[in-house]
């Protein structure tokens, strides 16, 4: 006699999901305002959000949204929005991230967000990231771009000085102008992102972030160094959560 047994294979959205929803179940409480991040995995937080204000399990909560991505999102799911210049408290942002190191350590952008995500979640009282296990890395930047968003004016120059950097001098680094069908990708902010591609570890990812940003022309990147104060990891054993 045989038995069958039954394994339930877990998708990656399943796992977006559920982290996504556990954000704001955990972290969200009526009366906040909350950074809403970019991306598919925030996209699931949104979605509890909103449902939860259907549902009038939460009341009196205003989203920050980190793009206008995001912003067309929760317009749709009728969460009421607002902006850091009216209310600068931001009790919680909860947002994706490309890569999660095991101090917390980010790399975001990918989505093309990192300027008004860095803005909002800077000034979250807390931030929480959320990310499937695929996103956990030993070193920053060996999994895709380190994303830098530069002004349009002279942005070649700005690219041939970044790879430049002594920082990353070790690395092999090389660059993209970011496109997508045949132009240069346009943020919101209507500049362009350089992104940074390395084929060995930073070394110090801490001066790499400094002297990205000391170079004249770059606005922001995609480094986001000692920010998260909590990250949900979704895998198939489970949620863990990181602090
Ligand atoms: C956003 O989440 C961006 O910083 C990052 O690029 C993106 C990751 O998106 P996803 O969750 O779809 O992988 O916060």
């Amino acid at each position: 006699m045989s038995t069958k047994v039954e394994t339930k294979v877990i998708s990656r959205e399943d796992l977006k999901k559920r982290v996504g929803y556990k954000a704001v179940d955990d972290y969200v409480h009526s009366g906040m305002v909350v950074g809403l991040g970019t991306g598919s995995t925030a996209y699931y937080a949104i979605e509890r959000l909103g449902q939860k204000l259907r549902e009038g399990e939460l009341h009196n909560v205003v989203g920050i949204p980190t793009s206008t991505k995001t912003e067309l999102q929760s317009k749709s799911l009728n969460i009421p929005l607002t902006t850091l210049d009216t209310h600068p408290v931001v009790e919680v942002a909860i947002d994706g991230a490309d890569e999660v190191d095991e101090k917390l350590n980010l790399v975001k952008g990918r989505g093309g967000s990192l300027l008004r995500e860095k803005l909002i979640e800077t000034e979250a009282k807390k931030l929480v990231i959320i990310v499937d296990d695929s996103k956990l890395v030993q070193n920053l930047g060996m999994t895709g771009a380190v994303p830098v968003e530069v002004i349009p004016f002279c942005w070649k120059h700005t690219m041939r000085r970044l790879l430049q950097l002594e920082s990353l001098a070790e690395c092999n680094v090389s660059a993209t102008i970011r496109s997508e069908k045949d132009s240069i990708y346009v943020t919101d902010n209507n500049n362009y992102i350089v992104d940074l591609f390395v084929e060995r570890p930073i070394p110090d990812i801490s001066l790499a972030g400094r002297q990205i940003s000391d170079v004249v022309g770059v606005v922001e990147h995609g480094i986001f160094l000692n920010m998260a104060d909590v990250c949900l990891v979704s895998g198939t054993e489970g949620i863990r959560v990181i602090e």
